[in-house]
């Protein structure tokens, strides 16, 4: 068993998923890297210029933020380290950030003695194969050591700086400005203080709300409006949460075990990396959600308990077929079991 870092799991053999934008900016224009800010000299690259730093290639391990783990992809591409000796950085430069060729020029940044300390890349190559577009090609960042969200895709700007400029997810989603996976730092603070969220769970009413972060594990949560609220990382732990209706949210990471979703409305939601151990999801509606990497039985060996899942529990299965083997496993048989069973009396649970 290789080892992963806390909470993420291995993603399917053979799949890579697309994550955040797409596409890069339509653009007429041949590639170039851009090196500027606080260096002696800026640097306009070609495309083979940079490929003339001298190619590397080396087994990284990719963690997505939302619990999917990739061990091993080989890359090939060149040394951060050899560019940035060429443009000749400023002593005061402390920060890089990369700038995609995107609509909203994407970006995300590093402290520079990380950036270098840990080995950071431009690559055109993953597994002896150009990278696909969707994947960042033809020239994208690999921080090993980093959430993947560090490792910005159709990178055409390095931009040397001497304070640090939040990137795009850090930003807007509440990223962790380091985001080592190995002490799990996913998140910024929560956006709301702990009086504002006890006045959040008792008015139930989360619609459109930003409450990421929100601590709400054990509350009676029985029929909550939370459409489209942003939920990422919330703790519902043990919730009665009957009927809940969460169209259109974002739980990406959120905590559900043990949770009463029996007929929750899951419509069109985020749920990538949020976990549903031991909880009851009878009833609950998954079409049209994104599941990738959400977790619905324990990976590890401590806690078996599954989610309670049967005929009624709506989930498509384009989507099951993205989730990792044990959790496709998991769920596939749960699905089938249930079909088995005239009623589901042998996994009922006491309640209602
Ligand atoms: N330009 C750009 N780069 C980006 C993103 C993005 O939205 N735009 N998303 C980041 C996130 S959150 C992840 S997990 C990875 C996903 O890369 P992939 O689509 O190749 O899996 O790209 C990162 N780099
Ligand atoms: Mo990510």
């Amino acid at each position: 068993m290789e080892s992963l870092p806390p909470r993420q799991h291995l993603a399917a053999p053979g799949k890579w998923p697309v994550v955040g934008e797409r596409v890069p900016r339509e653009s007429d224009a041949p590639w170039q890297l851009e090196v500027t800010g606080a260096v002696a000299r800026p640097l306009r690259l070609s495309f083979e210029e940079i490929q003339g730093f001298g190619a590397v290639e080396t087994p990284i391990d990719i963690h997505c933020v939302t619990r999917w783990s990739k061990l091993a992809v080989r890359f090939q591409g060149v040394r951060l380290a050899a560019v940035l000796a060429a443009a000749a950085p400023h002593d005061e430069a402390q920060f890089v950030s990369f700038v995609a060729r995107s609509t909203r020029s994407h970006s995300s940044s590093l402290p520079l003695k990380d950036a270098l300390d840990l080995g950071a890349l431009l690559v055109w190559e993953a597994d002896g194969a150009p990278i696909d577009e969707g994947h960042g090609g033809p020239l994208r960042v690999i921080v090993p050591g980093r959430y993947f969200y560090k490792s910005v895709k159709w990178v055409e700007r390095i931009e040397l700086l001497e304070q640090d400029r939040l990137g795009f997810w850090e930003a807007t989603a509440g990223y962790h400005n380091t985001g080592d996976p190995w002490r799990e730092e996913r998140y910024m603070a929560p956006a709301l203080g702990r009086n504002e969220m006890r006045a959040a769970i008792q008015a139930r009413s989360f619609a459109g709300r930003d409450l990421r972060s929100l601590a709400a594990a054990g509350h009676d949560l029985a029929d909550l409006d939370a459409q489209g609220a942003l939920l990422r990382d919330a703790d519902f732990t043990r919730c009665d949460l009957r009927r809940a209706n969460f169209a259109g949210a974002n739980l990406s990471n959120a905590h559900l075990d043990g949770a009463d979703l029996r007929g929750a409305n899951f419509r069109g939601a985020d749920v990538e990396g949020a976990s549903f151990h031991a909880a009851d999801l009878r009833g609950a509606d998954f079409s049209g959600a994104s599941i990738f990497g959400a977790t619905f039985c324990a990976t590890g060996s401590n806690d078996p308990q599954g989610a309670l899942i049967d005929s009624s529990t709506r989930i498509d299965p384009a989507a099951i077929d993205a989730l990792s083997p044990e959790q496709q496993t998991f769920i596939r048989s749960a699905l089938a079991s249930a079909s088995r069973e005239t009623g589901n009396g042998s996994r009922e649970r006491s309640s209602e």
